[in-house]
């Protein structure tokens, strides 16, 4: 089934930013789109999102040149492709781009391109978005489908959500629920019940740009204390049941050597932030620290990965960009064990398929992310099952762009019916 025509526009992404979408035409009618995310706190290293920068619209963040780089350049080149040759329709929007980032065409029309394809390739093949993905990435047949473990967000900070913690992520993990569906009921009910908590210290109950809750707290360690008192309050055991995970998204407080945690009124040195960290594993039950230090402290991320036994999940969001130079160095120097995969930070389907396959060798964890800025259609849902990539990062449960992504993820739990294993969380380990 040949690619017939692709049309590109711009619309807005959940923050109300311009976002690239492409539609992918077929023979006989059949269509499919493609919308790309985009972050706010973004590593420097990542493929190069393509703006206008024309002051006069949108305050420069228009994106009406990666749209005209869809209609001029690479629709063109990619007609009479048949649309089910991912490998190959991306390797040729490569060339096209020609750029080591991505910087001539832009990451965000490639990316929507790409991600269209994808979606076209399961109409051609009639098959769900999960199922085909799977095909693609090359799931033997025989294994079972896996439902990923979500790090739920339930209170936003940092550049996410100002005038909160200097931490940009609190998250929460249901690692001893039976099945994606109940793993829901059980973040839910606990988000639900950490919004008295936010009340009973006089805060708004105003929500982040990742739908968790984001009250003027007076220390970075308080969201810990109000957390677990939700847990509890839930009925969960924490550290049993439902544990924590962080995304300090370190890179937006460091500088000139130094961390700066406003809340605290602290300025640490790499080795002083660690001690912070470890020291909160110690006294409260983290299992995954995600982008603890700058992106370019590789020591900083060894030493936490060191100093937390390498019991700890340590993810490099930042630190990797989902990029395989990267996450090659980053297993040399022993920085961190688990990788954060984002399509939008290397700009093809097929590179994101790599990065996943590169960690897996490497005995890296992989967790599917969502960026900040989302689109309506959910897309890490589908993709996590099918790479069975074991963790899904999709934001709080509020917010229709984040919560799409949880329910696809229980449409897909029930279509399976029974025939999809929930994934055990990894950590802590035990040696
Ligand atoms: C992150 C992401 C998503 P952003 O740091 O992990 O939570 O944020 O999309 O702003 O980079
Ligand atoms: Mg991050």
């Amino acid at each position: 089934m040949n690619i017939r025509q692709i049309t590109a526009q711009e619309l807005l992404d959940s923050r109300g930013n311009p976002t690239v979408e492409a539609t992918v035409y077929l023979d006989r009618h059949l269509k499919a789109s493609g919308m790309v995310p985009s972050g706010a706190s973004t590593g420097r290293h990542e493929a190069l999102e393509l703006r206008d920068d024309d002051s006069q619209r949108y305050l420069g963040k228009g994106v009406l040149g990666a749209v005209r780089h869809i209609h001029e350049t690479l629709a063109p080149a990619l007609l009479g492709f048949d649309v089910t040759d991912q490998a190959g329709i991306d390797r040729r929007m490569i060339e096209l781009d020609g750029t080591p980032d991505k910087s001539r065409l832009g990451a965000n029309a490639i990316l929507a391109v790409s991600i269209a394809c994808l979606r076209a390739g399961a109409l051609v093949r009639q098959i769900p978005f999960y199922q085909y993905t799977a095909e693609l990435f090359g799931k033997p047949a025989d294994e079972p489908f896996v439902m990923p473990v979500p790090l739920t967000n339930v209170l936003n900070g940092g550049k996410h959500a100002i005038g909160s913690s200097d931490l940009q992520e609190y998250m929460i993990v249901p690692i001893g629920a039976p099945s994606f569906v109940e793993a829901t009921r059980w973040v839910s009910e606990v988000f639900h019940l950490l919004k008295p908590l936010v009340l009973e210290r006089g805060w708004p109950t105003t929500v982040g740009d990742e739908g968790g809750f984001a009250p003027p707290v007076a220390s970075n360690e308080e969201p810990l204390q109000l957390i677990m008192a939700a847990i509890e309050r839930a009925g969960y055991m924490p550290g049993e049941q439902i544990v924590i995970a962080l995304d300090p998204a370190a890179s937006e407080f460091y500088g000139d050597g130094k961390y700066r945690l406003e809340k605290d009124g602290l300025e640490l040195t790499s080795a002083q932030m660690v001690d912070l960290l470890a020291d909160w594993v110690e006294r409260y039950p983290i299992v995954s620290i995600e982008d603890g230090l700058d992106q370019e402290d590789w020591d900083g991320f060894a030493r936490l990965r060191d100093k937390t036994g390498n019991k700890v999940q340590i993810v490099g969001d930042d630190l990797f960009v989902t990029n395989p130079e990267r996450v090659r160095i980053g297993a040399e120097r022993n920085a961190a064990n688990s990788v954060l995969i984002k399509a939008n930070q290397i700009g093809t389907i097929t590179e994101t398929f790599g990065t996943i396959k590169l960690a897996r060798e490497y005995g890296m964890t992989t967790i599917i992310s969502h960026r900040s800025g989302e689109t309506e259609l959910p897309f890490e849902a589908d993709f996590a099952v099918g790479t069975s990539a074991g963790q899904v990062k999709i934001g709080s449960i509020s917010r229709s762009e984040r919560v799409a992504e949880y329910n696809e993820l229980m449409r897909i739990e029930r279509q399976l019916d029974g025939n999809a294993v929930f994934a055990r969380f990894p950590f802590p380990r035990q040696t």
